[in-house]
């Protein structure tokens, strides 16, 4: 049965029309170089080609047909005269190129990459392009990463659980120990290589007592056995550490990082790591944040606790990525000055020009935690001498938990496209991270993996596409939403324009129908504390974690402008921070994050914010009772099972969606007591 576990890889048969051409360039693959990478673009080029064209292609070191395809990388010898110098050194360390070359004495298609990484890219590109049924003539495709880091974070615990993990327990570890049948980590290193991700950190950044001793001699073997497959699909490994590590797992009294015995303590446990592991990518590091230990208890600060680390790590090579998501998780509610969504940017833009060369800063999209809407984290564009990591949240913590189908690219897409100003216009967050406003070294995406042990991977199948989107997106941040969209479900449901164009749909309109139904006008959170699903207005209002609406019986919002608030908007560059700061020119759909208003206050809309909760309420569960309908609509054109599963979770997300209207609606008829202009059912 067809449960989704191949996801965007799974190489259906193609259609008679296109078997001859492709079969005519796919029968002969030549291929001399050797490695462990090349094996494995080997092996999927073998695998796709098979199974696609139901011929299983020969390998061989010179052609003996007319046609063929040519796998190496730049180096290799036979390349001369196939691709001209200048292309040769246009290419860049993870790029590639797939080329047509058309001689009299026989023609190929070139698939070449400055490294054997580059190679394995350009592989399952290629596959790519057979599996959307595109012309093999006169190819020339070059791809280059605009992000050196495209990195994955599982947040997975050794017990099996995961953190916000919405798709089964942890391929990773069970019964507190790494798994030793190693077959789901191979096939998700596959897919991450296919969308073109380099880098993963295998365990969660909030890191408890077994996990601490995976930089043990006791569990390094086994972490360096997971290091080896994703190795061999250009894969870097991380681990997530314990900033308390010197005194949990090595015997010293303090953690202090300028002590000097606790830098030699790392400076040696760095090398025993490498002696394992000699291509080891670094520490990800949660650190005075939520309860975890950091430099503040000895009286240092974030630059002193990730330099000393990025010390021990650098003769190896390795990096420090040190998270910022750093805040005072223990705030009074009836302490109106406190502003949670400053944190980040107060705590880490002092530090600017602190940080080691092999630092990087990795910054959540949002000052608060991965709300439906949030404005761009400030800090990107107040940082110019650190280096710095965007970190989105692939999990659906806040976005429905793989229950409801909320596809992320399109909010992606805007955060990366947010102008920040640093360096006048166009100083996109996409190029900040890239490294190119500042001229930093190191840089990218990183993202909190969504993925688990259920057959289909994601829970929610169509939660697939925010996985793969995000490969696709730090690769190319100029991707748009609709040519990811399309391809992802082009490679997992085939190539009718139909089901292509109705899920594409459903797909790209997801994200504003969940935000419809949920918490109105970039307000966030009203949800149930704890687990985080489902409606509850005040769930979080007279809680520690300062995430709080102030909804009275007059307005709601929280009122972070300089001029009479908590002064938040001071830490944008002039022209975004003027744009939030008034009320006439902050956009409607962050109105409740930067104002308190009266629930009489206009939109520019023009209705009410009133009359906006309780529509965008009622039209989001229609919105949500049409995703339903759309896919219905695809019976007999979606295999059973996979249309099945996916049905039984539309009808759940209406059911529930119902559940967030009519308690938003209610609560703020009550506090309001200004009745729906349409005069629909409030309760
Ligand atoms: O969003 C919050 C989550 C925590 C998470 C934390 C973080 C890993 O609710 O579960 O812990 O953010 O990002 O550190």
């Amino acid at each position: 049965s067809d449960e989704g576990y191949e996801a965007w890889l799974r190489f259906d048969p193609l259609a008679k029309s296109e078997l001859e051409v492709y079969t005519d360039w796919c029968s002969e693959i030549i291929l001399s170089e050797q490695s462990v990478i090349l094996q494995a673009a080997r092996a999927e080029l073998i695998r796709g080609i098979a199974s696609m064209l139901g011929r299983k292609p020969m390998v061989k070191a010179k052609p003996s047909k007319p046609r063929y395809l040519f796998v190496g990388t730049l180096d290799c010898a036979e390349l001369e005269g196939l691709i001209d110098k200048k292309t040769r050194e246009s290419l860049q360390e993870e790029g590639y190129l797939i080329k047509t070359v058309e001689n009299p004495e026989g023609s190929c298609i070139v698939l070449t990459g400055q490294t054997d990484k580059g190679v394995l890219y350009a592989a399952f590109h290629f596959l790519r392009l057979l599996q959307t049924g595109q012309s093999l003539n006169g190819l020339s495709i070059k791809e280059t990463p605009r992000n050196r880091l495209r990195m994955i974070n599982q947040w997975d615990n050794m017990d099996g659980s995961i953190e916000r993990g919405y798709a089964g327990k942890s391929i990773f570890y069970k019964n507190n120990k790494i798994v030793t049948n190693v077959k789901r980590i191979q096939d998700y290193a596959r897919m991450m290589a296919s969308v073109g991700l380099n880098a993963i950190a295998i365990n969660n950044v909030n890191v408890h007592d077994v996990e601490t001793k995976l930089i043990t001699s006791e569990l390094l073997p086994y972490v360096a056995r997971v290091a080896d497959i994703f190795r061999a699909y250009g894969i870097t490994l991380y681990l997530s550490i314990n900033f308390a590590s010197p005194i949990q797992i090595g015997g010293l009294q303090t953690a202090d990082p300028l002590d000097p015995l606790v830098k030699q303590w790392w400076a040696d446990k760095a090398s025993e790591v490498y002696r394992h592991i000699p291509d080891f990518g670094g520490f990800l590091v949660k650190a005075d944040s939520e309860y975890r230990p950091g430099p503040f208890t000895y009286g240092r600060d974030h630059a002193d606790g990730a330099n000393m680390l990025a010390d021990a790590l650098e003769a190896f090579g390795g990096l420090v990525i040190w998270r910022c998501f750093v805040y005072n998780c223990q705030q009074d509610w009836r302490d109106r000055s406190t502003d949670r969504a400053r944190a980040a940017y107060d705590h880490f833009c002092p530090l600017d020009g602190r940080f080691c060369d092999n630092v990087i800063l990795q910054i959540k999209n949002g000052p608060m935690d991965f709300q439906v809407r949030e404005p761009v984290s400030p800090l990107f564009g107040g940082l110019r001498h650190t280096n710095q990591l965007l970190e989105l949240q692939i999990t659906q913590e806040y976005t429905g938990q793989q229950r409801h189908l909320c596809y992320l690219v399109p909010q992606w897409k805007e955060i990366i496209g947010f102008d920040t100003h640093a360096s006048g216009e166009d100083s996109t967050v996409a190029r900040i991270v890239e490294g190119s406003i500042h001229g930093r070294p190191y840089g990218g995406f990183a993202a909190v993996s969504n993925i688990g042990d259920d057959t289909n991977w994601t829970g929610h199948l169509l939660a697939q596409a925010n996985f793969y989107g995000y490969g696709r997106l730090a690769w190319n941040p100029e991707l748009s939403s609709e040519q990811i969209t399309e391809d992802w479900v082009r490679l997992t449901f085939g190539n009718d324009k139909t089901v292509m164009e109705t899920i594409s749909r459903m797909l790209l309109d997801s994200r504003t129908i969940y935000e419809n139904y949920t918490s109105p006008l970039g307000i966030g959170w009203m949800v149930n504390p704890g687990h985080h699903y489902g409606p509850n207005v005040d769930g979080y209002e007279y809680s520690k974690w300062g995430t709080y609406h102030f909804a009275d019986l007059l307005g709601i919002g929280v009122d972070r402008t300089e001029s009479t608030g908590t002064g938040y908007t001071g830490q944008y560059h002039d022209i975004p921070s003027a744009r939030y700061e008034s009320l006439h020119t902050c956009p409607d759909e962050l109105l409740l994050f930067f104002h308190h208003v009266p629930y009489t206050h206009k939109l520019h809309s023009g209705k009410t914010v009133i009359q906006h909760i309780y529509d965008s309420h009622f039209e989001g569960v229609e919105q949500a009772g049409e995703l339903m309908q759309s896919w219905a609509s695809l019976k007999g054109k979606v295999d059973d099972t996979r249309f099945t599963h996916v049905l039984s979770r539309l009808e759940e997300q209406v059911r529930h969606a119902k559940e967030w209207r009519d308690m938003i609606n209610t609560y703020f008829y009550r506090k309001s007591g200004i009745p729906d202009e349409r005069n629909r059912t409030i309760y």
